[in-house]
């Protein structure tokens, strides 16, 4: 739901959407159902959509090069395998246009050290040991801030955990528009619908299923044939209840919820029909089911993606290409931003 103030300050830019994923490691079914199959449907409404590997946001923690390029290239596929149409959605890396590092650097000149330090995912991912982290990893957000203004866009598809970065991109957009007296923003929102805004790990129910999770058995990846599917779903942490009649009775039971909301977001339903179609059915019935349908929706991508990935110079044209539609969007964007701040723009004058 748009609130009145963002759809008067919205009504001067054209809708369009952006959003990221980094190429940190295979993609997962949370980064799938979170956002991933949302990015397709987004670009199937119409609406001009621009989607980013953001390698630049992976190398805020260590990435080997050789990984950094292959899970750059996978990560494309990926795209590509569940319905993203290089023709109709901007795709490309983050890295090959870089407005992207320029608008961060400024942007870490607006955004207050109060702000980053309330960040939840900067805490989650520095640790205990906070002193050993990157200055990246705590600069991450005004990057992202970039990212989403640099193109004026309006509405940013991601999971629930990324609503604290796109509230930030909000302020920093209000303080920049509010110091120097102009409107030249939006205020983008976050986008976040449907059963799996948040997909638990499979190991334990209170924690988000993650690519950089050290056990491999806590998520599905997209790159799982259908045997690694079905056993780790029923490997899958749960509780020796059967399913209750309606989605209160999963109130204290988070492994059950996340398994629920999981086959709602794959079958398209809602976790009520879920409840109401296996209700007083145990896990032995209900987790086949869910194996069933899951294997029925990844293998298709899975399969396309290994096809992709046979043939990396193609994946690389098509990162190129979106990242030359993308930096003709950036380049203005970035120079006016300039501009505004007082800096002389004269080259080839
Ligand atoms: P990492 O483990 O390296 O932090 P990640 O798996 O969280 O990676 P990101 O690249 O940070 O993946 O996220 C890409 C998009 O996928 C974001 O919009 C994020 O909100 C969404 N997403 C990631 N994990 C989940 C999840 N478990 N459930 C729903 N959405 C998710
Ligand atoms: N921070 C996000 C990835 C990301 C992103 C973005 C998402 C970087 N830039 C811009 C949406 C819009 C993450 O870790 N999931």
């Amino acid at each position: 739901m748009t609130a009145p103030e963002t759809q008067a300050a919205n009504a001067a830019f054209k809708p369009r959407i952006f959003s990221g994923i980094q190429p940190s490691g295979g993609l997962t079914l949370g980064n799938y159902l979170g956002a991933l199959k949302r990015f397709v449907e987004k670009q199937d409404e119409g609406i001009e959509t621009v989607y980013c590997l953001v390698d630049l946001h992976a190398i805020t923690v260590w990435q080997d090069p050789d990984k950094l390029r292959h899970a750059t290239r996978e990560a494309a596929a990926g795209f590509l395998a569940a319905g993203i149409d290089p023709a109709r959605s901007i795709l490309f890396n983050q890295s090959q246009v870089s407005a992207h590092a320029e608008l961060g650097w400024i942007f870490n000149c607006i955004a207050r050290l109060g702000w980053m330090n309330r960040m939840t995912q900067f805490k989650d991912k520095a640790g205990k040991n906070a002193e050993a982290a990157s200055l990246g990893l705590y600069a991450y957000p005004s990057l992202m801030a970039a990212d989403i203004l640099l193109y004026h866009a309006t509405m940013v598809p991601v999971g629930e955990d990324q609503k604290q970065h796109v509230e930030l991109t909000r302020d920093i957009a209000a303080k920049f528009n509010h110091d120097y007296g102009v409107e030249f923003f939006p205020m983008p929102e976050p986008v976040i619908e449907g059963a799996a805004t948040r997909v638990m790990s499979l190991r334990d129910g209170t924690k988000k299923m993650s690519k950089s999770d050290p056990s491999d058995a806590s998520r599905i990846n997209l790159t799982d044939d259908a045997d690694a599917i079905a056993q780790k779903i029923r490997k899958a942490r749960t509780d020796p209840e059967p399913l209750p009649e309606t989605v209160a009775g999963l109130a204290d039971r988070p492994e059950a919820k996340n398994l629920v909301n999981i086959y709602a977001a794959l079958a398209g339903t809602s976790p009520d029909a879920v409840v109401a179609e296996f209700a007083g059915q145990g896990f032995g019935a209900f987790k086949p089911a869910l194996a069933d349908l899951a294997v029925s929706v990844l293998t298709p991508i899975s399969t396309e993606m290994t096809r992709l990935m046979a043939d990396p110079a193609e994946i690389d044209r098509v990162l190129g290409g979106g990242a030359d539609r993308a930096a003709a969007i950036a380049a203005p964007i970035l120079d006016r931003t300039l501009e505004i701040m007082g800096m002389i723009r004269s080259r080839g004058a």
